[in-house]
C-alpha cells in the first residue's frame, strides 16, 4: 500500500543529553503511533564538526555547524530546539520567521523579556498557520496526563494543596565541575528553572490552576567549582535550590521545592494534590503508578491505592506493551512528538504553548524577585 501522507522535515539543533533523546523520539514515534504525517529527520545542527558521527549515530541524514543553515533549509518544516536556553529565543525567533514550526526546550527562555519576544512572535506566526510548543515533556507521563483527567472530572473536588517538590542530586560533591547548567548566562537560573520549571507546569497542568503569586528562598550552597574545561575554579552564578510558597488561582496553597542538593534522590519529581473529595500523589522515580484516595468512601475502605497507569484507556499507554509492561522517561518525549506532529497536521494550535511557556517564565522571575527580596510576598503578572 502506499503511503501518502505528507512529510515533514525535521531539523534539531543540540545532541547532548536532550538532542539524544528528542532523537530517540523522533526515531521511534512513527513506529507506535498512528500519525497522520511522517516525519523525516532531516538535519542535525551543532557546533563542532562532532556533529557528522552525533548525526550518524542518531539517526539524523545532515549534519551543519550553524543552526542558520538548518533554519534556511526548504527541506526542513519543523525546528525542534535542544540548545541551552541562552540560544533558544534566537533560533526560535528566526525559525518562526521562516515559517517553520518550533519545538522548543524548556525553561521556554532565559528571561522574561526574551519569553515575551518569543511568546509574541508565536502568536503571529500561528495566524499563518505556524505553530509552536514548548517541551514540558513530564505532562505525557501517561499517570500524569491520568491526574489531570481525574481532576478535570471532578473526582478531587475543590483543590486545597499542592505540594511539588523536584529532587535531584547530581552537584553534592564540590569537586563536580562548572558545567553549563552552573553558568546564569547560558542556562538563566539553576535547579529553579531547570527543574522547578517542570513542577510549575505540572502543578498548573494537573490542577488547571494558576499560581498567582510566590514567597521564595534561594541558596547557592557551593559557590565556586572547578573550570569543566581547564585547570582553575570559577563561581556558581545559579541558585542550587529553590524553595517557595504560593497561591493557586482556584485557591489552594502550594508549596515547591527544587533542589540539586537532596542526596540520594536521583530524579524525584513528586507531586501530591489534595482536595475536598480525594487526594493524588505521583513520583517520577516510580512513574507508571499513580496513587489515589478517594474521600468519598467509607472510612474503613479508603486509603491511598495505587493505580497502575499501563491500562490501554490510560493517556498514551495503548500504542505500547501490554498492562503492567511499563514505560520510561524516553517515552515521555515521543507522546510529546505525537502531540505535536497531530497538532501541526490538523493546524491546531499545541499545549504547551509559547505563551504558556512565559507564564511560567513569569513565575521563575517572582521567585527569583521574592528571593532576592527576603522573601516579600510577589505576585505574577498576569
Ligand atoms: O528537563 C530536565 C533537565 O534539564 C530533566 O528532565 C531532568 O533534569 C534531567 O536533566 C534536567
Amino acid at each position: 500500500m502506499t503511503d501518502d501522507r505528507p512529510t515533514l522535515g525535521v531539523g534539531m539543533v543540540g545532541y547532548a543529553f536532550m538532542g539524544r533523546v528528542h532523537a530517540q523520539a523522533w526515531r521511534s514515534v512513527g513506529a507506535f503511533f498512528d500519525l497522520p504525517v511522517r516525519a523525516s529527520m532531516t538535519v542535525l545542527a551543532g557546533r563542532s564538526r562532532r556533529v557528522e558521527r552525533a548525526a550518524a549515530d542518531l539517526g539524523w541524514a545532515h549534519a551543519v555547524t550553524d543552526w542558520r543553515d538548518l533554519v534556511a533549509r526548504d527541506d526542513v518544516h519543523i525546528v525542534d530546539i535542544c540548545a541551552p536556553g541562552d540560544a533558544h529565543a534566537e533560533i526560535a525567533l528566526a525559525a518562526l520567521a521562516a515559517g517553520k514550526h518550533v519545538l522548543c526546550e524548556k525553561p521556554l527562555a532565559n528571561t522574561v523579556a526574551e519569553a515575551e519576544e518569543m511568546a509574541e512572535a508565536a502568536q503571529q506566526a500561528e495566524a499563518h498557520g505556524v505553530l509552536s510548543m514548548v517541551g514540558f515533556n513530564y505532562r505525557r507521563v501517561p499517570a500524569v496526563a491520568y491526574a489531570r483527567r481525574l481532576v478535570a472530572s471532578g473526582r478531587l473536588g475543590s483543590i486545597r494543596h499542592v505540594r511539588a517538590t523536584y529532587l535531584q542530586d547530581w552537584i553534592v560533591d564540590p569537586a563536580h565541575p562548572l558545567v553549563w547548567r552552573l553558568d546564569r548566562a547560558r542556562a538563566g537560573s539553576g535547579a529553579l528553572g531547570d527543574i522547578g520549571a517542570h513542577i510549575i507546569d505540572l502543578a498548573q497542568f494537573v490542577t488547571g490552576e494558576a499560581v498567582t503569586g510566590v514567597s521564595a528562598l534561594t541558596e547557592t550552597f557551593v559557590k565556586e567549582r572547578p573550570l569543566a574545561d581547564g585547570p582553575g575554579s570559577g563561581p556558581v552564578t545559579v541558585d542550587d535550590a529553590a524553595v517557595f510558597l504560593a497561591r493557586m488561582s482556584g485557591g489552594a496553597l502550594a508549596t515547591f521545592e527544587a533542589t540539586r542538593f537532596a542526596a540520594g534522590r536521583k530524579n524525584a519529581l513528586r507531586l501530591e494534590i489534595n482536595g475536598s473529595l480525594g487526594s493524588l500523589a505521583f513520583d517520577f522515580e516510580r512513574l507508571n503508578e499513580l496513587e489515589f484516595h478517594d474521600h468519598t468512601l467509607p472510612p474503613e475502605e479508603a486509603g491511598f491505592r495505587r493505580i497502575l497507569a499501563t491500562e490501554p484507556g490510560h493517556p498514551y499507554a495503548a500504542a505500547w506493551w501490554p498492562p503492567g509492561h511499563g514505560l520510561g522517561y524516553e517515552h515521555t518525549f515521543t507522546h510529546e512528538i505525537r502531540d505535536f506532529l497531530d497538532c501541526v497536521a490538523a493546524g491546531k494550535p499545541p499545549s504547551p504553548s509559547f505563551a504558556d511557556g512565559l507564564q511560567v517564565q513569569r513565575v521563575l522571575a517572582a521567585v527569583e524577585a521574592s528571593a532576592a527580596a527576603s522573601s516579600v510576598w510577589t505576585p505574577i503578572p498576569t
